[in-house]
């Protein structure tokens, strides 16, 4: 076996992304590894592991000396997405870095809406002093769909501000002031506990769409805010956004009304300039970056992991191929 280099070459493959920081941030954390960001042939063997985002798919496929895929977000499904994808371990990103970005993310958009942020920032365009009545957090449920790493986290930050505090998961959970619910047959019982439901679920063939009408028809129709409230900052891909449109059309206390949304993620990234989403003015859109992954914090992890696995220690962090996550 030849492999170039004592340590091989890492493949950074990634689109959609500037690599600059990266590759910056690989020659700081891992001077003898090159970095390249394709193979010289596609069975290069001088390639032995491979970071990526989005990669080509098929670029990984004929890699002969292809040890471990490290997906530099936390989320993998963009690395199912290659039908060729070789049969490898694959690593993805856990970091407080990461997890604390996204609590910072699902605590604005929470307290946007506890604080009716939309209203005030209207009634301000229109120069307009009017006071609303405003909820404590301690009258608010806010359900977390998916108690995993990042939902645990947001959880917890939330139940500090005083919100009361429901979670779902694939397998049954024990989470400190979280009244929790798993599986299918409880989701139900889930949603219609929760005033504002944040979902932090990967993107999976069991979760594809499950933000559908089914789902918004068993959200509470009941609340402080007079209907519920959607956050979807997982992927897009777990979203039906018609069915979502159609949801924030209906009228307060109807069966499956919306009263507000916040979106990070869509089922086509960029959003289209043409979508509906943009313009709708109960929904609050940001561009996939309610946690962006940061170089300086990811890569020390990464190629520690790899200087770990050159020493015979199990990786951290492995994706069940079969969950999907
Ligand atoms: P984890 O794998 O730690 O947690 C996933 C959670 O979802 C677990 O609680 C899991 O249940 C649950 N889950 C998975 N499948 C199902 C199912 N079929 N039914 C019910 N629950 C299910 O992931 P993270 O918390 O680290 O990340 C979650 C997702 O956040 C990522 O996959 C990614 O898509 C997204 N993300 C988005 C970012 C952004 O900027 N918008 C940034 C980073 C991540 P169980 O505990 O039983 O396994
Ligand atoms: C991730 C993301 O999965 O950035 O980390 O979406």
């Amino acid at each position: 076996m030849t492999i170039t280099g004592e340590k091989g070459r890492i493949l950074f493959a990634v689109t959609g992304w500037d690599p600059a920081g990266w590759i910056d941030a690989f020659a700081k954390a891992a001077p003898g590894r090159p970095v390249v960001l394709a193979p010289d042939k596609p069975d290069d063997p001088t390639i032995r592991y491979a970071t990526v985002w989005k990669h080509r798919p098929g670029v990984l496929t004929n890699l002969p000396n292809l040890k471990v895929v490290f997906s530099v977000g936390a989320g993998v499904d963009h690395i199912f997405a290659d039908p060729q994808l070789p049969d490898v371990p694959i690593v993805r990103i856990v970091a407080d870095d990461l997890t604390m970005r996204m609590s910072e993310y699902v605590v604005w958009q929470v307290l946007d809406h506890l604080r009716q942020g939309r209203l005030y920032r209207e009634l301000q365009m229109n120069h307009s002093w009017r006071e609303a009545p405003q909820p404590a957090a301690a009258d608010i449920t806010v359900g977390i769909m998916g108690l995993g790493v990042l939902g645990t986290d947001a959880a917890e930050k939330l139940r500090q501000l005083g919100f009361r505090i429901t979670g779902w998961s694939r397998s049954p959970k024990q989470v400190n002031g979280v009244a929790c619910y798993a599986g299918t047959g409880e989701l139900a019982g889930f949603l219609g506990a929760s005033d504002i439901v944040v979902v932090l679920l990967p993107l999976t063939p069991d979760t594809k769409g499950i933000i559908e009408r089914d789902m918004l028809e068993k959200m509470k129709p009941e609340t402080p805010f007079g209907g519920p409230v959607l956050i979807n900052a997982g992927r897009g891909g777990l979203q039906v956004e018609a069915d979502i449109l159609e949801a924030l059309d209906k009228k307060p206390g109807e069966k499956g009304a919306l009263m507000a949304a916040s979106l990070d993620v869509f089922e086509t990234e960029p959003l289209p300039a043409s979508s509906p989403l943009w313009d709708h003015p109960r929904i609050t859109v940001t561009p996939h970056v309610a946690a962006t992954s940061d170089p300086r914090h990811l890569v020390p992890q990464i190629v520690r992991q790899m200087a770990d696995f050159e020493a015979g220690k199990p990786l951290e962090n492995l994706v069940d191929r079969k969950a999907g996550y």
